[in-house]
């Protein structure tokens, strides 16, 4: 049996401080079009992929950051994106900041199905960086400032013949994440990135390291959850700031099976058999035979670590 879902992963290059929204998403259009070409099911765009990373700005008043986020989505401005997926029966996963109606920012992604509707929508748990500026570092990364942590948990969606799910960025780095998605059964993790290829702390974190980290972490919550993951990076460089690119397509053995080869918009795509998470779920990672949630309390009552007496 096989049950394939073809996925586009549409890293985006660098967005600038001074592009338009018009501008962006033209870019992530043309993704889209060459995604349909190749004749993808579901495209997948990154984090914040209408705008720049901006959360690497200080602002004293964060107001002055609203014009980063969408009140509405869609909006004029992305409104083709959900017309080309209705038109062309694609279904697409955006990133973008959202401003709700009561006022609240969430860093969020959705879930848009072949008819062009949103079908699922996450916001983002796991928040790094700090709330205020700090002048220790290289450059801030501000998102527990402009940012709610998500209200929404980790939902999956039966959508498009298949359970999927979503996270964002940070939350790739917790096995939580991906353990709670896969206690749904989830057959496909999809995800934006924009991570820095140095850490605004420790000088001497290689680009290399990140890279290895970044896969590490997504290849570990594939093989453990028997899932497919898919991780789309924001790469490049944004003002003077570089991001890593290592856009990737993960197997649910754990293993790459196809990853970006440039630092710009590209799109990679496979043949995502959602079939092949069969034998793992039903053996290794039968969850119903093996997990031993008495012994798991910690997970959910405490929050930091909390080393033995000396
Ligand atoms: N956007 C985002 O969440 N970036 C973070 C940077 C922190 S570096 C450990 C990331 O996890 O990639």
């Amino acid at each position: 049996m096989s049950r394939i879902l073809k996925i586009g992963a549409a890293q985006s290059g660098p967005v600038q401080k001074a592009d338009s929204r018009e501008k962006t998403v033209a870019r992530l259009l043309e993704l889209m079009k060459q995604a349909k070409g190749q004749g993808c099911d579901l495209v997948v765009f990154t984090e914040l992929a209408l705008t720049t990373f901006f959360p690497r700005y200080y602002a004293e008043d964060r107001a002055e950051m609203d014009p980063w986020f969408e009140a509405a989505m869609p909006n004029p401005a992305t409104q083709p994106l959900f017309e080309f997926s209705r038109d062309n029966a694609i279904g697409f996963s955006l990133g973008y900041a959202e401003l709700t109606p009561e006022g609240e920012h969430f860093n969020t992604q959705v879930l848009i199905d072949k008819s062009g509707e949103v079908v699922g929508k996450y916001r983002k748990v796991h928040l790094p960086g700090h709330a205020e500026f700090e002048s220790e570092r290289s450059f801030q990364h501000l998102e527990k400032r402009y940012f709610l942590p998500g209200n929404i948990g980790f939902p999956v969606w039966h959508t498009m013949g298949g359970n999927i799910g979503m996270c964002i960025c940070n939350d790739r780095r917790w096995p939580e994440t991906f353990r709670v998605m896969g206690l749904q059964g989830v057959e496909m993790v999809v995800l934006g990135y924009n991570t820095p290829s140095a850490n605004s702390l420790k000088s001497t974190e290689s680009a290399d390291t990140r890279k290895h980290q970044s896969l590490l972490s997504m290849q570990a919550g594939a093989y453990q959850n028997a899932t497919w993951v898919v991780g789309v990076a924001k790469a490049g460089d944004e003002d003077g700031h570089h991001m890593i690119g290592e856009t990737c397509i993960v197997d649910p053995d754990g293993y790459v099976v196809a990853q970006a080869e440039t630092e710009d918009d590209e799109l990679v795509t496979y043949d995502c058999d959602l079939d092949a998470t069969r034998f793992l779920k039903e053996s290794t990672f039968n969850f119903a035979a093996h997990r031993r949630i008495e012994h798991y309390g910690r997970i959910t009552s405490q929050t930091g670590a909390e080393p033995p007496e000396e």
